[in-house]
């Protein structure tokens, strides 16, 4: 089994071989600043956050956004794990990466025990704005790459390529209080941070990290239903409530299904227990690990918080949690997604 590693500046690809090759840093991309000044801005818990063709992105990571629009390079058989942030990426994560390696690692030696999901499958953004996009070239193939960019924001070399995305969404009442409380817990001791109304206004005002959230979505869910083969289009709460269903699905769709025999043994039950909030949450890597964000560090244990549907009822009024539901209905029927309602029990994902 791989051994725990104390830093997350490195992939941990597929292989699991530790990248730890200095070498492969490079300096963080300047050359992007003059246009970015150019750009509307905001601040949201202190960071700066600008409009870029339609999108609310951070500034520090609008420098990996550019460098991916201008050089990456996509190659056929790369799988992206695509979400706005706080819709389920770490849970989805660990599925992918368990799904696809659960042949070469017996489930009670998996990575996973020892690093965190996102030490196994890395952020594009993230090294990109840090100028480390060498660090995913070195990734070899087949690579299995994260991103927060809004689907028209891809390069070309990715929407226009064979290879494949998982997106997740999740409802956004429950998004924003996630968002909140992972802010609180990063950027604690920062004097004046915004209180949670603060926060809530501004995201029904689409200014959130890569928002509006409602765009994003819709991106993605248009993309789905264009190209089905490309796009996997999954909902967290769906997901919570079907976790076997859904973990099927996924492995299908990244083209390693469970067999016969392995359904008979219960793998994907195994499979799908591995990545449970419970499970992950209670490992020492997740209790007392730490990793690194674009603008310092933070304790791997604020991305396993509650990990339930409906939290938004402990934050918000009925008439707060109703003008946002309006706001995404809305936004949601223009771009003519049937959506019932934003309640758990909606099916808005994929099908069998
Ligand atoms: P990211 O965008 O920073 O990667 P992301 O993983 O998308 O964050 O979202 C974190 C949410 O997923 C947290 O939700 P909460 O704040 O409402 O609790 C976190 O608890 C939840 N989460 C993390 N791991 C799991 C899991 N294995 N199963 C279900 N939910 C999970």
């Amino acid at each position: 089994m791989a051994t725990p590693n104390s830093n997350d500046d490195g992939p941990i690809p597929f292989q699991i071989t530790l990248e730890t090759n200095s070498n492969l840093s490079q300096s963080a991309p300047q050359k992007y600043d003059d246009f970015m000044a150019s750009l509307p801005l905001t601040t949201l818990d202190h960071r700066r956050i600008r409009l870029y063709q339609g999108f609310w992105i951070p500034e520090d990571y609008l420098r990996g956004v550019l460098t991916i629009q201008e050089h990456f390079t996509s190659r056929p058989n790369d799988l992206f794990v695509a979400s706005y942030p706080k819709s389920g990426t770490t849970w989805l994560k660990a599925l992918i990466f368990a799904t696809m390696t659960r042949k070469k690692y017996p489930l009670d030696q998996n990575p996973l025990l020892v690093y965190n999901p996102h030490q196994c499958i890395v952020y594009i953004d993230k090294h990109c704005s840090l100028g480390r996009s060498r660090i995913v070239e070195a990734i070899p193939s087949p690579r299995v790459l994260s991103t927060h960019i809004p689907y028209s924001i891809l390069p070309d070399s990715i929407t226009g390529s064979d290879c494949r995305m998982i997106y997740v969404w999740r409802d956004p009442k429950d998004v924003i209080v996630s968002l909140w409380h992972f802010a609180q817990k990063v950027y604690e001791g920062t004097p004046n941070l915004p209180s949670f109304s603060e926060s809530f206004e501004l995201f029904c005002e689409g200014k959130s990290y890569f928002g509006p959230i409602w765009n994003h979505i819709i991106e993605y869910w248009q993309e789905s239903k264009r190209k089905p083969e490309k796009v996997l289009f999954l909902k967290y709460e769906d997901m919570l409530e079907e976790p076997i269903k859904y973990a099927r699905i996924l492995a299908k769709f990244i083209g390693c299904p469970y067999s016969e025999a392995e359904e008979k043994q219960g793998v994907i039950e195994q499979v799908v227990g591995l990545c449970s909030f419970e499970k992950l949450k209670d490992l020492e890597v997740n209790k007392r690990g730490s990793g690194t964000i674009l603008d310092g560090n933070f304790s791997f244990a604020a991305f396993f918080r509650k990990g339930m549907v409906g939290d938004w009822r402990n934050h918000m009024t009925s008439e707060m949690a109703q003008r946002l539901d309006g706001i995404v209905a809305e936004k949601f029927k223009e771009a003519g997604l049937e959506m019932i309602s934003m309640k758990s029990e909606t099916t808005l994902g994929c099908s069998d």
